[in-house]
Order: structure tokens, then sequence, then C-alpha cells
């Protein structure tokens, strides 16, 4: 299995993040993630692990703004500049907002760290020196993989960091900042409708609010229900899509401790969505955070109930790219993910 994988998520490592009371933490999703799983990859014998090729902008640009790319890539030197004139005192070279619009319509301002506030929805989403050129790599990972599935494999997994799929089309939160797996999404459909499936333990709001009013593009989306959880403001049952993509999203919202027999039930019916809307090929983004033991999660999902999670999607026999999203207890996630992957061997 080609494995598609960039070093250079290794410049994207900021110092800490602010989770809900205002508590600073190191930053969960962290550089050791990759070198979990790549330990893990390493025993299998199957897995191949390739850099991303390069397919420049284009395909980004079909997910993302063009306004909100232009941020991403000059907000670090602006801020190193704007917080010198304004003498702000940055303990780290890292640019966090600290002020959101009450209403969007406005516009943008001209300083940067306003800017953070309009195309940032949370304070999981730090932008160092490093940030834009790892996006950019993690997002050709996911392209790279689209597209070996789009020439006749079988399944490809884009082994990214940062993650995507709390991205939307102008905005960055939940360590993601372009949305990996819509941008692969995207490029499939040259092929035909797409399905996208998201496991990850938080609603993947990004990638729903991307392609809410796509025709092309089914969504789905299993998930701690958004009333007690992070993203909060999107992922509830009631949001199917809206005009050529009425009843192509749907949300899974689960309770705490969801085990394994409960997951696989909401998983089977997600599944028969994906066949009701007959796909040429599918999207995974593959969050462990669902995993018992993870410290941002609190389902109950044993790495046995990843495995038959793996087997469920590869079931559908469909041509797969598998994208890396979230998952932060480090000692199990090489082994979840190898788990996932194994069953496209096989089915
Ligand atoms: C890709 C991905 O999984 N992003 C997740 C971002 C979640 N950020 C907010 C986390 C809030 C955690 N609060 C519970 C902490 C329990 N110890
Ligand atoms: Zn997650």
């Amino acid at each position: 299995m080609k494995v598609y994988y960039s070093e250079t998520h290794r410049q994207h490592d900021a110092p800490f993040e602010v989770l809900e009371g205002g508590v600073s933490v190191p930053v969960f999703e962290c550089p050791e993630r990759m070198d979990r799983i790549l330990a893990a990859l390493a025993t299998t014998g199957w897995a191949e692990v390739t850099p991303p090729r390069d397919f420049g902008l284009g395909p980004i640009r079909a997910v993302h703004a063009a306004d909100y790319l232009d941020y991403l890539q000059t907000a670090y030197d602006d801020w190193q500049a704007e917080s010198g004139q304004l003498g702000i005192e940055t303990l780290n070279p890292v640019l966090y907002p600290a002020t959101f619009p009450p209403r969007r319509g406005r516009g943008k301002p001209s300083s940067v760290v306003g800017r953070a506030g309009y195309y940032t929805m949370d304070l999981s989403a730090p932008i160092v020196a490093g940030t834009y050129p790892a996006a950019a790599a993690s997002a050709q990972c996911a392209l790279s993989a689209a597209e070996e599935v789009a020439r006749g494999d079988r399944v490809a997994f884009a082994l990214c960091r940062p993650p995507g799929h709390h991205a939307g089309r102008d905005y960055a939160g939940g360590y993601c900042y372009l949305n990996n797996a819509a941008i692969a999404a995207r490029y499939l459909t040259r092929r035909g409708k797409v399905a996208v499936v998201d496991v990850d333990y938080h609603a993947g709001n990004g990638t729903q609010d991307i392609f809410y009013e796509a025709g092309d593009v089914l969504t789905i989306s299993i998930h701690a229900d958004p009333a007690r959880q992070y993203p909060y403001f999107m992922g509830y049952a009631d949001e199917t899509g809206e005009g050529p993509g009425a009843g192509l999203h749907r949300n899974f919202p689960l309770p705490p401790g969801t085990g394994d027999a409960a997951y696989l039930r909401a998983l089977d019916e997600a599944l028969a969505l994906v066949r009701a809307f007959g796909p040429e090929s599918l999207v995974v983004s593959a969050g462990m955070d669902i995993y018992a033991g993870d410290p941002l999660g609190d389902f109950a999902v044993t790495t046995e109930g990843v495995r038959a999670i793996g087997r469920g999607l590869a079931a559908l026999r469909l041509p797969t790219v598998v994208v890396m999203e979230g998952g932060y207890n480090n000692e199990a996630l090489g082994e979840n993910v190898v788990g996932l992957l194994s069953a496209f061997l096989i089915e």
C-alpha cells in the first residue's frame, strides 16, 4: 500500500494551545504522532512510504478561498512585523488571535492579528513559521494518494499532518489549516461522484461546510454530539445539505462512552447511505481519537473496533483514499492506524 508522507510536517510545531477554561497545554497534535504511525507501518512489510508529488496550488484553490490561502502564506511574517510595531510581547514565535468576529460579513481588517481572528475558529490552530509549508505538504500527500487511486490502485494512505477536516473554505481550526480530505475528494470528482466518510471523534465541520451545497460529493460524519463537544456549532443530525447538495450530508452524533457495537451500528447506517449514493470513489477521514484511551475523546472504541471499522469501509469495495486526521493516544496510534488499513489488504 502506498503511504504518502512528507517530513515537512516537523516545521509545524507550536509551543502550546489554549483549551476550554483558558488553560494552555502542549499541543496534543504533535510531530511525535507521525513517528508512532511510521514505526508501526515499518513493522508491517506492506507499507510503501513515499514522498508526495507536487500538484501545485491548483487543486487546493478548487477547495479553499484565494484570500484565505494568501493569509496562510503571509500571516507568520506579517505577525513578526506587526507585533514588533505594536510592541506586543510575544513569548513564543506563534500567531494566535484573541478577538473573533460576532458577524463575519463586515470584512477583513488590515491588522494580521485581526485577520487571524477572522480566519480562525478556535485557539487550537496556531500559526508558526513552518505552518504553511507543513499544511501545503500535507495537502500534497492527500493529492498524491488521490492520484494513485484515480490511476487504479485499490487504496492509498495519505499520512497527513497537520490534519484537515475542521478547516473550511476560508478558515482554520482544531489543528487544521487545509482540508486534505476535501482536496482529495474534489480532485477525485473528475472520475465521478465521491463519498467522504469521517470517523474522527470530532465532527468534520470543514468538510461538511465545503461540500454542503455540492451535488457530486456525499459527506458523512460520525462523531461526538456537538451539543456537548467540540466543534459545538456544526455536526448536528438535522444538517443534511442544501441546494444541489440537499440530502447529501449526514451527521451521526453519538453519546459519551460509545463502544464498538454502537459505533458499528452507526457506521452500518452510514455505509448504506454510501451504497445508495453510488460513488466512484471513497475518501475516509481517519481520526483515531474514537479510541477508548484518547485524551481528547470519551468514546470506548477498541483497537478491534477500529479493525472492524476498516472492514466495513473496505467492504464498500470502492477505490479508497484514507486520510489521516486526529488521534492523540500516541501509544496506541500506530496499532490503530495499521488495524484500520489492514482491512483494505484483504477486501
Ligand atoms: C483533528 C482533530 O481531531 N482536532 C480536534 C481539535 C479539538 N480541539 C478542542 C479540544 C477540546 C478538548 N477538551 C477536552 C479535554 C479533556 N481532557
Ligand atoms: Zn478529532
